[in-house]
């Protein structure tokens, strides 16, 4: 019986030692990404990946795995498999992570945040790290940000300018509650479907509509299936590397402190290519004069007109007419997230 048990140990361990390298590091870190390598939130993922090899002189290699293909397409579940350790590590929206960090639909509340610049308040200030510490208590290690942007509404059906033009649309939205919530809210009818899905459904027109950041709508070419698109910046999803915290914990410092820039480097490659042409000049230089790097699409809103979309502007009057119909649901997910993070949100931005 005792011979037995040892001799497994021994199989055990000697399984392990193939299966790492020679400093004890495994062969591959599995890396879990939603969308595919060509949006931007994937050109992030490809940058981390390439950037961790460099800064670690190829000891740790991190392979992207898009399309959610670790998780059969369910990208609701990719915090759970992070800090589970099935999966080592993510760039992942904060609309994906909140079924695990219910704090991270702070940045959801339907008409709260709006411009870059409160955004960053609550991305760097005390809302940000508190949601960071939610994180850290569920053993996933949060790296660093980066972004998805805000999220724009498009439609084969009407120009949406008022609440009312939303009545009966049917609108995909990923599977968080607060997001049914806020479509229902509007009058419009929310289908409920995975990314890897979406897509499909656009072009075979089972939705009539979706809400993503330019980031996603231009490389899916969304204006071959809508020809309305509503600039409202109703809510926005930071992405977030992080990583199982057990296998963090266990990297020699130098190691971390490696991987940690690649993330903070690959972070700000990613929200400028997000940002690009949305705020000024400012994130097309960071990536020319940082990354050596030239937009393809350096004016995201005149390339949808150019392909023919009907791109509304939502006024401020305007917005302010959809931001009382969505209060509701504000203030349900208000508690849903926590008062005392919301506070903390609303002190970030001097409110
Ligand atoms: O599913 C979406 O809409 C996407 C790609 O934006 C997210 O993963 C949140």
């Amino acid at each position: 019986m005792m011979r037995k048990a040892v001799a497994f140990a021994v199989v055990a361990i000697l399984m392990t030692a193939l299966s790492a390298g020679a400093a004890g590091f495994k062969k591959e870190y599995k890396m879990q990404v939603t969308v595919g390598p060509k949006l931007y939130w994937g050109m992030g993922a490809t940058k981390f990946a390439e950037l961790v090899g460099e800064k670690t002189n190829g000891q740790i290699n991190v392979k992207p795995y898009f399309g959610s293909a670790l998780l059969k397409g369910a990208q609701l579940k990719s915090s759970q498999m992070v800090a589970k350790g099935v999966i080592d590590c993510a760039i992942d929206s904060t609309i994906n992570i909140s079924p695990v960090i219910p704090e991270a639909n702070i940045f959801h509340l339907p008409f709260f945040l709006n411009d870059f610049e409160t955004l960053d308040k609550v991305k760097y200030g005390q809302a940000g790290e508190a949601v960071f510490a939610a994180m850290r208590a569920k053993r996933i290690e949060p790296l660093a940000w980066a972004e998805n942007g805000f999220r724009q509404l498009t439609n084969s059906k009407v120009a949406v300018r008022t609440p009312a033009d939303m009545k009966g649309l049917r609108i995909r939205v990923v599977g968080n509650p607060l997001f049914i919530d806020t479509f229902r809210q509007l009058g419009a009818d929310p289908v409920n479907m995975n990314w890897g899905d979406a897509v499909a459904g656009f072009q075979q027109g089972v939705v009539d509509g979706q809400e993503n950041p330019v980031g996603v709508l231009i490389p899916i070419q969304i204006y071959q299936y809508h020809k309305y698109a509503t600039m409202w910046n109703y809510l926005v999803d930071p992405l977030i590397i992080y990583w199982n915290q057990q296998e963090w914990n266990g990297f020699p410092e130098e190691i971390q402190n490696a991987i940690m820039e690649a993330a903070n480097e690959a972070g700000r490659f990613e929200t400028a290519l997000s940002r690009a042409g949305l705020d000024g000049d400012v994130s097309l230089n960071i990536l020319k004069n940082e990354f050596n790097y030239t937009m393809e699409v350096p004016d995201p809103i005149a390339f949808l007109e150019s392909k023919g979309m009907e791109v509304h502007m939502l006024t401020d009057e305007e917005r302010a007419a959809f931001a009382e119909v969505t209060r509701p649901v504000y203030d349900k997910w208000v508690k849903e997230i926590g008062t005392d993070l919301y506070e903390k949100a609303k002190a970030d931005i001097g409110q």
